[in-house]
């Protein structure tokens, strides 16, 4: 190990203004940079990356901290004495190298006993023994200082049609989450939930498959204040969605437990790239919204590295996510203090928004009739221009670093 330990940096942090930091909470999961490039169509194109090789490097590179499946740290046939073990070691490691583990998550979907899913397996074999081994993975993920835990579905869905009833599924997953909010109260573990909606793969339909989707079913949970969402940019960007628009409405409502970070190109499968690689725009009002509007939180890039690429090019890929975040971050900074970009904000957002009263606060008997009496110029209110031409291009041209 000593020797892995000592193998130099591939890549630089670099000590420009954007190099990453700790302060900045960027966060990895250990299945991230240790991905080994398979796919349906191939096989693996790296070797196994040692976690504690990963604690080392990603440190050195900026990082804050990384995250973990049960099984991605300790293997799923590993005797009692080989977990304590790796245990040890890696908490020494994070100690080391100034890590944290801010997140813990279950594998719930790799071993073939989970391929009709977990908590809304037809079996209830299997429903148990997901339970078993989440409670399991969460005292694993406490004893090394997790505060969050991510239930992604995983394989939680259906192929055919006609094998689950899906009212009885949502049911299934609510008594899941329900047990295990108690089970978490009763050790008294200091963790909160954060749910990971995904519309589909490896499942051709996946349950509750968006963030609104989450959002709806966490009001109907025991312990709705115990539980939060995980959104992640390629899954709501595979249902076709507006991630950004997503992640401010789970934020508006306290419930932004938790981000994935990373890219993808349009709805197709889950490609998981780097973070800021292809939706520059989206990134940049994504960024801006986490640091403007109070997520504390870890900054989490739950994405790999190119299938090319060997392990120089996973410290790339990793390195890149952070750098462009805190790109995104300063472009967010120059928007904000750009006077033209202020001026034409308050200009549109301007005038009375209480229209006289009529609007805001709550309703009155009075407010609806004298809303209901009011004169409106129809006409006037119509033929307003509203300068969003102008706003979308000085936007782009901050972007692009002409401002
Ligand atoms: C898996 C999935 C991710 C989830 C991880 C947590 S596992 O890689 O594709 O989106 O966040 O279970
Ligand atoms: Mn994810
Ligand atoms: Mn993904």
């Amino acid at each position: 190990m000593t020797d892995l330990l000592n193998k130099p940096l591939t890549s630089e942090a670099g000590s420009d203004q954007f190099a990453p930091t700790k302060a900045d909470k960027f966060t990895f999961g250990l299945w991230t940079v240790g991905n080994r490039g398979r796919d349906p169509f191939g096989d693996f194109v790296r070797p196994v990356l040692n976690p504690l090789v990963q604690v080392k490097k990603l440190s050195e590179l900026g990082a804050w901290g990384l995250n973990f499946h049960d099984n991605d740290l300790v293997p799923f046939n590993a005797t009692p004495f080989e977990r304590d073990r790796i245990v040890k070691d890696f908490k020494q490691a994070l100690n080391d190298y100034g890590m944290v583990v801010p997140m813990a998550t279950t594998n719930l979907f790799f071993h073939p006993v989970f391929k009709d899913g977990a908590f809304t397996a037809v079996d209830p074999g299997v429903r148990a023994y997901a339970l078993q081994k989440t409670m399991r993975a969460i005292d694993l993920g406490v004893e090394l200082g997790a505060e969050t835990y991510v239930f992604w579905g995983g394989r939680e869905g259906v192929d055919a049609e006609a094998s689950k009833d899906p009212m009885e599924a949502v049911k299934r997953m609510r008594e899941a989450i329900n047990f295990l909010c108690e089970y978490v109260k009763d050790q008294g573990y200091n963790l909160r939930f954060a749910l990971e909606p995904k519309p589909n793969e490896p499942r051709t339909d996946t349950y509750l498959p968006t963030v609104g989707h989450m959002l709806a079913f966490i009001s109907t949970l025991d312990n709705p204040d115990m539980v939060g969402v995980n959104p992640e940019v390629a899954h709501e960007s595979m249902a076709g969605l507006n991630f950004y628009q997503g992640v401010a409405q789970a934020l508006e409502v306290n419930k932004l437990f938790h981000i994935d970070l990373n890219d993808q190109k349009g709805p197709r499968y889950d490609q998981d790239l780097r973070f800021g690689s292809e939706s520059i725009k989206n990134s940049f009002f994504l960024v801006k919204l986490l640091e403007e509007k109070g997520y504390t939180g870890p900054r989490a890039f739950d994405a790999h590295a190119y299938r090319t690429e060997d392990e120089a090019g996973v410290w790339d890929f990793a390195l890149g996510c952070m750098r462009t975040y805190n790109m995104f971050k300063e472009k967010a900074k120059r928007f904000a203090a750009d006077a033209e970009i202020q001026a034409l904000l308050s200009e549109i957002n301007g005038g009375d928004q209480t229209y006289g009263g009529l609007l805001g606060g709550k309703y009155s008997p009075e407010k609806a009739s004298r809303l209901k009496g009011s004169d409106f110029d129809v006409d006037k209110l119509a033929s307003r221009g509203y300068k969003y031409e102008k706003l979308d291009q000085l936007t782009i041209e901050i972007i692009l670093g002409v401002r």
